[in-house]
C-alpha cells in the first residue's frame, strides 16, 4: 500500500493536477464549442484535447516548479506547445508522411476528418498556437516575443521540419549513427529544447543553467526518440506486421540492434541526470519525471 507521502504518489497526483490543469486551458483556447459547420475546430479540439502524455508542457511546468516559478502565465505557453505538437502530428499522421491509421488511441485526423481538413486544421492550430503564445497572459512582452521566436525556430526549416524531411527522405536509406541522432534531435528534440529554453527565460536563468537546460533537452530527446523505436519495434514483434510507420526506416535499432538500443538509451538518461544534478535539481520533479519516463527501460 502506498500511503500520501510516499514521493512517487505525491508525483502522480501533482502530475495529474497539472495535466488536467493544461487540459482545461487548452479547451477555453481553442476555438469551440463545435458544430458540424465547423470541421476544422472540431478536428483542432479532437486532436489537441485526445489523451497524450502531455510531456512538452509539463517539461515546461515541471522546470519552472522545480525553480520554484510556476506561476499562471506559463500556461497558456504550455498550451501553446501542445498545439504545435498537435499539429506536427496531424501531418505527420497523413498518407503522404507516416500513414498511420491510430494516434492516442483513436483513429487519426485524416481518417476521422479527411485529408483536406487534416491539414488545414494543423495549419490553423499552428497559427492559433503562436497567437496564444504572443499574447499569453501574465507573461510580460519581451519575454513573449522571445518565446515565439524560440518556437518559431523550433518548428521551421531548421527545426521539427527538416527533422521530418530526414526521417522521409535520407531515412529510407542506411544512414550512419550521428545522421539519424541529428534527424532525431531534430524531429522529437525540437520541442523539448524549446519547452526548457522558455523555462530558463520564465525563471530568468543565467548562461549557465540555461546551457545546461539545453544539454537536458537534448538528452532526454534521444533518450525519448530511442523508447519510441523500441515501443515500436517490440509492438511489430507481437502483432508480426509493421506499424507501417518503420516500414524499411533507418533507425538506431535497424543499425545497432535492439539491445545496443537499449544501452545507448540508458547513457542518455544517465546524461540527462547528470545535467539535472549539475543544476542541483537532483531529485527535483525534472528528474522524477525522467525517472518515470524510462523506468521501463531500465
Ligand atoms: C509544421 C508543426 C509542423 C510540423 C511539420 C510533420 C512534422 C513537420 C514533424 C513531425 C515530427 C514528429 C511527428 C516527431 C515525432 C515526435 C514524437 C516522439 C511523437 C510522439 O510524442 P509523444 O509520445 O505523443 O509525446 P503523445 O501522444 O503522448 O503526445
Amino acid at each position: 500500500a502506498l500511503s500520501v507521502s510516499d514521493p512517487q504518489t505525491v508525483l502522480e497526483q501533482f502530475l495529474r493536477a497539472l495535466r488536467t490543469r493544461v487540459d482545461t486551458r487548452l479547451g477555453e483556447l481553442l476555438p469551440g464549442p463545435t458544430h458540424p459547420q465547423d470541421p476544422i475546430a472540431a478536428a483542432m479540439r479532437e486532436g489537441t484535447l485526445a489523451p497524450g502524455k502531455r510531456i512538452r508542457p509539463l517539461l515546461l511546468l515541471l522546470a519552472l516548479q522545480d525553480f520554484d516559478r510556476l506561476d499562471e502565465g506559463a500556461f497558456d505557453i504550455a498550451c501553446a506547445l501542445e498545439m504545435i505538437h498537435a499539429a506536427s502530428l496531424f501531418l505527420d499522421d497523413m498518407p503522404c508522411m507516416d500513414d498511420a491509421s491510430l494516434r492516442r488511441g483513436r483513429p487519426t485526423i485524416h481518417v476521422q476528418f479527411g485529408e483536406d481538413i487534416a491539414i488545414l486544421a494543423a495549419v490553423a492550430l499552428l497559427s492559433h498556437a503562436f497567437s496564444v503564445a504572443a499574447c499569453a497572459q501574465g507573461v510580460a512582452h519581451p519575454v513573449r516575443t522571445q518565446m515565439v521566436c524560440l518556437l518559431s525556430q523550433a518548428i521551421g526549416s531548421q527545426g521539427l521540419v527538416r527533422g521530418q524531411y530526414f526521417d522521409l527522405r535520407e531515412g529510407r536509406q542506411q544512414r550512419p549513427l550521428d545522421a539519424i541522432a541529428n534527424a532525431n534531435q531534430l524531429k522529437t528534440g525540437s520541442l523539448f529544447t524549446a519547452a526548457l529554453e522558455m523555462a530558463a527565460l520564465f525563471a530568468r536563468c543565467d548562461v549557465r543553467q540555461r546551457n545546461l537546460l539545453r544539454g537536458f533537452a537534448v538528452e532526454l530527446g534521444h533518450a525519448f526518440q530511442l523508447l519510441d523505436d523500441l515501443d515500436d519495434s517490440m509492438s511489430s514483434q507481437q502483432t508480426g506486421k509493421d506499424s507501417g510507420k518503420d516500414d524499411g526506416k533507418s533507425t538506431v535499432i535497424s543499425l545497432l540492434g535492439a539491445d545496443a538500443t537499449r544501452q545507448l538509451l540508458k547513457e542518455h538518461v544517465r546524461y540527462a541526470e547528470d545535467h539535472l544534478a549539475r543544476l542541483g535539481l537532483a531529485g527535483g520533479l525534472l528528474s522524477q519525471l525522467l525517472d518515470r519516463l524510462f523506468a521501463r527501460a531500465r
